[in-house]
């Protein structure tokens, strides 16, 4: 059975989300990042990057984001959140490694900004920027992920649709304002009419 290690309220919602949508059999484990757990040695023999998510399956665990939820759209095949043809495929993988290497990097100036500086004025200044890049990674993903919608790979909800909305949970948290992003806002909206979303945020105590 799959294992799901996911701290409340983290990045973590995505994957979570996706395994509902697919139907996946799954133990969810809670690392809490609040209590430090995710840097404890139980929790770093499954991830040794002391990071969350990651996935436990019958093969060993995976790590980062877009590894895990193209693992479970392919675990998952009758699910349908894979996308068709190579193209697709490579726009699905670009979307998500654009979510993880620059959105969430920037939204991680934030809170762990001690990871790249030490000076409390240049951590002052990394938070300052925050909300500034986070609309500047809105605005290029209104105009070029959720350009034709209802969904980031168009008609067909895919694997990035939670991630995508895992976005939109960074802009909330950073105060950027999703109304200036009306495609991005009708694409959160959508995915928080679905059972699998409102099942997740609330075992994250989200709503
Ligand atoms: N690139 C990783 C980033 C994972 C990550 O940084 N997750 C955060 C939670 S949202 C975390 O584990 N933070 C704990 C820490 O930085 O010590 C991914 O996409 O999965």
């Amino acid at each position: 059975m799959l294992e799901l290690y996911y701290s409340k309220g983290s990045s973590a919602v995505a994957a979570h989300v996706l395994l509902e949508e697919v139907g996946a059999t799954y133990e969810p484990i809670e690392v809490s990042i609040a209590k430090g757990e995710h840097r404890m040695p139980a929790f770093l023999r499954r991830n040794p990057k002391g990071r969350i998510p990651a996935l436990g399956t019958a093969e060993g665990v995976i790590s980062e984001s877009p590894a895990i939820l193209e693992y479970i759209a392919q675990s998952y095949p009758d699910a349908g959140v894979q996308p068709r043809g190579p193209f697709k495929q490579a726009q699905a993988r670009s979307l998500c490694a654009y979510l993880c290497a620059t959105a969430h990097v920037a939204f991680a100036h934030k809170h762990r900004g001690a990871r790249w500086a030490v000076a409390e004025a240049s951590l002052r200044d990394m938070q300052g920027r925050v909300a500034q890049n986070l609309s500047d990674c809105a605005a290029y993903l209104q105009k070029e992920a959720v350009a034709s919608g209802p969904w980031a790979m168009g008609e067909q909800f895919t694997y990035c649709d939670p991630y995508l909305f895992q976005f939109s949970r960074w802009m909330e948290v950073a105060e950027v304002e999703i109304a200036d992003f009306p495609k991005l806002q009708m694409h959160r909206d959508a995915m928080l009419a679905r059972p699998a979303t409102r099942k997740v945020l609330a075992m994250h105590g989200l709503i």
